[in-house]
């Protein structure tokens, strides 16, 4: 079981306290391993410009220039920013994620570059925000559409790490084109286990069948193969490739359904978290549950194979947590949404004697910054298109300096659109009449609107967004969800609430099961 929570936080390091609001309720303090000085001056230097940074790192971790790092990159699908202990959650657990923590660095200000699916998994991917080449939405599942999927000019993560001799593996969820030219085992990954579509039943599949109960594939084939339960059968399938690679340089991408629909789980996981009272927010925290197990898995795998300080293992979401059943207060909004809670996610990124271990890290980052770190992290050159940076030069100093000087959002071509720079954030999402400004260090919950008082910060913005908004291409394909996201919108603005109803929320919050004020986050 996990240390109380806070022991836990203070092994994370003395927490930036935010109360539901955001208010801050105590100071920082950060803790991490100390880098040399020498070290410090070599990543600040390479911050700047002389681009030693991974070499620098590599040498800290021992490894030498002939072993390259392996890459792992576990990611969950709708989980909610509070929906970790180790980000908060106060009605279930996940020990294994907080352990994880616990061995390198959490994030608070981590973002993906969309508030769903497809469109963030392209930018993870490519590096780059998935705008550069249209990708603006989820494609439709369509086996034989060779037009509908990611940009096929475009070399992902796994091509890219096959010229330094990475051996590739995609285990779950695809949800980048389902014709036969976006496939995963044409763009990059020698082995695929998984799906193509954005979801999948937990314990069913038919070779012929649509929808959730699409096939699952094997590297080119669909196969016929059966389920025993969804999260756990990639699971094993990622055991299995570490084992198999574990003498090679090898990029892993666990891509599990959960704890995305349908909410399908085991007695197993439901046995962890039968005290939540209302029975949506069990299966979800259950499904979770599955997902918490997959990391201690992997984890001990590499541990037993000696592997630990030999890779960096990330951890994440791809986007905000789904409505109804998630956490992500204190951040306003779901899934889809342009404010905080559909862009926000936890992110931990793990590589002991390399990395600091139990620090938080609070700068704004993107999940395309993951390409440039593990290429740099491979001893490879970034492509000047990408958009991301290396992140390690950053955990590894005490610099101030931010790896981004803004960061930019777009969904639907423009109908909604969102900056952050610095502490100020720009809004105008789908349904919002015009844009609203927040000044994230006081107003976390994006509550109130400064546009009014502070119109040159929301010009300044604004412009930086017309710009960079020059830089892109228009969607390739029609944007399903724009009617989906305004109805929402407007449901809870209706409502009155600065994000959907939490039905498994009653008059309160539920009691902590550690001990914490169930206002302590950040
Ligand atoms: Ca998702």
């Amino acid at each position: 079981m996990p240390a109380p929570w806070p022991e836990q936080d203070a092994a994370l390091g003395s927490l930036k306290k935010l109360d539901l609001h955001g208010n801050h309720q105590m100071p920082i303090k950060e803790t991490g391993i100390p880098v040399s000085c020498c070290l410090r001056l070599v990543l600040l230097l390479s911050i700047i410009g002389v681009g030693t940074a991974s070499t620098a790192a590599l040498e800290t971790a021992n490894l030498t220039h002939e072993q390259k790092p392996n890459i792992v990159i576990i990611m969950a699908d709708d989980l909610g920013y509070r929906d970790l202990s180790c980000y908060g959650c106060i009605d279930f657990e996940t020990p294994s994620i907080d352990a994880l923590a616990l061995s390198g660095i959490r994030c608070t200000d981590a973002y993906v570059s969309h508030p769903y699916c497809s469109p963030s998994r392209a930018g993870l991917l490519s590096g780059k925000y998935q705008q550069s080449f249209g990708h603006e939405s989820n494609p439709t599942y369509n086996e034989s559409d060779t037009e509908t999927g990611i940009d096929i000019q475009t070399r992902l993560l796994p091509s890219l790490l096959q010229d330094a001799g990475y051996q590739t593996g995609l285990f779950g969820k695809w949800h980048l084109g389902a014709g036969q030219p976006f496939r995963p085992a044409v763009r990059g990954f020698t082995n695929f286990f998984g799906f193509l579509g954005g979801g999948h039943d937990y314990f069913k599949t038919e070779p012929q069948g649509k929808n959730y109960k699409s096939p699952i594939w094997r590297e080119h084939q669909p196969t016929d193969t059966q389920l025993t339960y969804l999260t756990d059968d990639l699971t094993a399938e990622a055991e299995r490739f570490i084992e198999t690679n574990r003498h090679n340089a090898f990029c892993l991408l666990l891509m599990y359904n959960a704890p995305h629909a349908p909410d399908q789980v085991t007695d197993e996981y439901m046995k962890r978290v039968e005290s939540i009272p209302h029975p949506g927010r069990r299966k979800y925290a259950a499904l979770v549950q599955g997902v918490d197990e997959g990391v201690r898995r992997i984890a001990d795998k590499l541990d037993s194979l000696q592997l630990t300080e030999k890779t960096l293992l990330v951890f994440l979401s791809d986007n905000g947590g789904r409505r109804g059943v998630s956490d992500n207060r204190p951040l306003r909004g779901n899934k889809g949404w342009l404010h905080e809670g559909g862009i926000r996610v936890p992110l931990i990124l793990s590589m002991p004697g390399t990395l600091p271990q139990g620090e938080v890290y609070r700068q704004p980052v993107l999940a395309i910054d993951l390409l440039p770190t593990a290429m740099r992290l491979a001893k490879l050159d970034v492509p000047t298109s990408c958009d991301g940076v290396d992140l390690f030069p950053f955990f590894l100093t005490n610099t101030p300096a931010a790896p981004h000087a803004s960061l930019f959002w777009r969904v639907s071509g423009g109908a909604g659109f969102a900056v952050r720079s610095g502490n100020w954030k720009l809004v105008h999402d789908i349904g919002m009449t015009r844009p609203a400004l927040y000044d994230l260090t006081t107003d976390l919950g994006e509550n109130h609107d400064l546009s009014t008082l502070k119109p040159q910060v929301l010009a300044g913005l604004k412009n930086e967004y017309l710009a960079w908004n020059q830089t892109r291409e228009s969607p390739r394909w029609k944007d399903g969800h724009i009617n989906n996201t305004r109805h929402e919108r407007t449901l809870a603005e209706q409502a009155g609430t600065r994000q959907f109803p939490m039905p498994w929320i009653k008059s309160q919050d539920p009691k902590p099961t550690r001990g914490s004020k169930p206002t302590d986050n950040d």
